[in-house]
């Protein structure tokens, strides 16, 4: 077992950021109460077969009401940071086509306001998969322009109501998974997918990925720019000596300047190719574009990548003139990048390969494979999509930055599932230890990394899973719902004390 220290020094700044992760429909529970509306996932949940374990949300484990409780664990453990989403459907109960639920402010408010008074830094998603289903019934939601006005409705809600106090905003969780998981494989709502791609009476798992993909960046656009316009800094101001009426105006017009960032939060996997051919290796890139690039090149070039273009064809929107401006003039400020796994890929273009996840054209002709020659990229988990394999971390990290120009990133989240209840559970400190040891080294050689958020304080609901999969540094027993720890949650602990001793000493060795 590693120790939780493993070094004298640590790579990591000083200001680093140490947390843990979570969502509002994985964590809060309070389905009904104080006023909040019916979300896409509440729905989903109700509907009978489409949760492993039949379970939903309703309650999850209740972090609605416990949440004091939640943060006292916080405070034991030592971090600086929390990254929480907000529930849409709680500020909206009917997204802009009603009221503004001030229950649901409140809530927010003494969250953020208890956070602040221990310590720790909000680091604030404002969706994780979850939409009011109002969205879903009036237009499709995604796969309606419609929504970039709601989300940018929203948003606006949010950064006037908490952008006081929150300095790290996420527009988006995932939106990769959120498209193919609702639009491809149609295993999260609204169910949506065809041919051999799913089992859904509905869709389109070859074009509705990418519509809906598309009015995601242009709603998290629409977000960022309101954003920078109106609440990051005030543009306005007209140079000193011409201070006079319009100034004054303006100072009632405008926010005062909240001085925060706000940034895009995708799931990445890292891919090693199968082979050393020139084939396999571009497959790889095709993989990164396909699943990663995809969102970050528009947010960040205001285009899609060339792979997609040349694979997808007509099948791909395309942004006019003035989106994509836009899209390259508001950047991002960070990138989050969850990141738990990688895979083998190999080329499905050049050569034929048998059906799979990554084979068809939809999904770039690059076969996703766990193993090569019989042996696993690394150690298989309980989970079936999670391999252990650290030096993904590493390059998933430098690839990021060599692409992006390095970009100031967040490990957003980074975990390790278990489906039975081990309260010494080495293999989750093991792995933790492993990668961040591998973020490190990629921190040593230049990348602009600024915090590590572990998924998760607690364990939750898990989608599709539902309470069978377990990632939390805390066992919450069902249905008591007492939180327990695990060695992993001393385990972070010291590491996070070691930390602190290593920079108030840094540079002590040389004297
Ligand atoms: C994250 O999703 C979520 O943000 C978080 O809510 C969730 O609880 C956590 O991870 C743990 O699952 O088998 O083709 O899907 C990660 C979802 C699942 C996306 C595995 C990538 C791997 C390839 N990821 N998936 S595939």
């Amino acid at each position: 077992l590693r120790s939780a220290d493993s070094g004298v020094s640590s790579s990591f700044p000083s200001n680093f950021l140490f947390g843990t992760a979570s969502s509002s429909y994985q964590f809060e529970g309070a389905y009904l109460s104080d006023g909040k509306g019916l979300n896409n996932w509440d729905v989903f949940t109700h509907t009978p077969g489409n949760i492993a374990d039949g379970t939903t949300g309703d309650i999850a484990v209740d972090h609605y009401n416990r949440y004091q409780e939640d943060l006292d664990l916080m405070s034991r453990i030592g971090v600086n940071s929390y990254r929480f989403s907000i529930s849409w459907s709680r500020i909206l109960p009917k997204g802009r086509f009603g009221g503004v639920n001030q229950a649901g402010i409140v809530h927010y408010n003494n969250l953020i306001n208890e956070l602040l008074q221990r310590g720790i830094q909000p680091f604030v998603t404002l969706t994780h998969y979850d939409i009011p289903q109002e969205l879903e019934e009036r237009y499709r939601a995604w796969l309606s322009p419609q929504i970039q006005e709601d989300f940018r409705y929203y948003a606006e809600v949010c950064f006037i109501s908490f952008g006081d106090r929150v300095k790290h905003w996420v527009t988006f969780n995932e939106p990769n998974v959120a498209a193919i998981r609702s639009y491809r494989s149609g295993i999260f709502p609204p169910s949506r997918c065809s041919g051999s791609f799913g089992n859904c009476s509905h869709g389109d798992s070859e074009t509705e990925p990418y519509i809906a993909g598309h009015n995601m960046i242009l709603s998290h656009a629409a977000a960022v720019n309101l954003y920078r316009t109106k609440f990051q800094v005030t543009t306005t101001h007209f140079p000193p000596r011409m201070l006079g009426i319009f100034n004054l105006l303006m100072k009632f017009n405008v926010q005062k300047e909240q001085g925060g960032s706000i940034g895009l939060v995708l799931n990445a996997l890292w891919y090693e190719p199968i082979s050393d051919s020139t084939e396999d290796q571009l497959a790889v890139e095709r993989a990164l574009a396909f699943f990663m690039n995809w969102f970050l090149d528009p947010a960040i070039f205001g285009r899609y990548p060339e792979e997609m273009r040349q694979v997808l064809g007509p099948k791909l929107p395309e942004f006019s003139s003035y989106e994509s401006r836009l899209l390259k003039r508001i950047g991002l400020d960070f990138i989050g990048i969850n990141h738990y796994t990688s895979f083998y890929i190999k080329d499905c273009m050049f050569s034929s390969c048998e059906q799979g996840p990554g084979a068809s054209k939809t999904e770039g002709l690059a076969l996703r494979l766990e193993q090569k020659n019989g042996s696993y990229i690394g150690e298989p988990t309980a989970v079936d999509w999670l391999f252990v394999y650290p030096r993904g971390m590493e390059k998933i990290v430098t690839y990021i930055k060599e692409r992006y120009n390095n970009v100031p990133m967040f490990i957003t989240e980074n975990g390790f599932g278990q489906t039975r209840d081990i309260l010494n559970d080495v293999r989750r400190v093991d792995y933790m230890s492993s990668y961040l040891d591998a973020l490190e080294t990629a921190v040593r050689k230049g990348a602009d990394v600024r915090g590590y958020f572990a998924w998760a304080l607690l364990d939750n609901f898990e989608w599709t899973s539902g309470y069978t999969t377990r990632f939390g540094l805390y066992q919450v027993d069902f249905p008591s719902l007492k939180r327990i720890p695990r060695l992993s949650a001393t385990w972070y602990k010291n590491y996070i004390e070691n930390f602190i001793f290593k920079v108030a000493t840094r540079g002590a060795s040389s004297l």
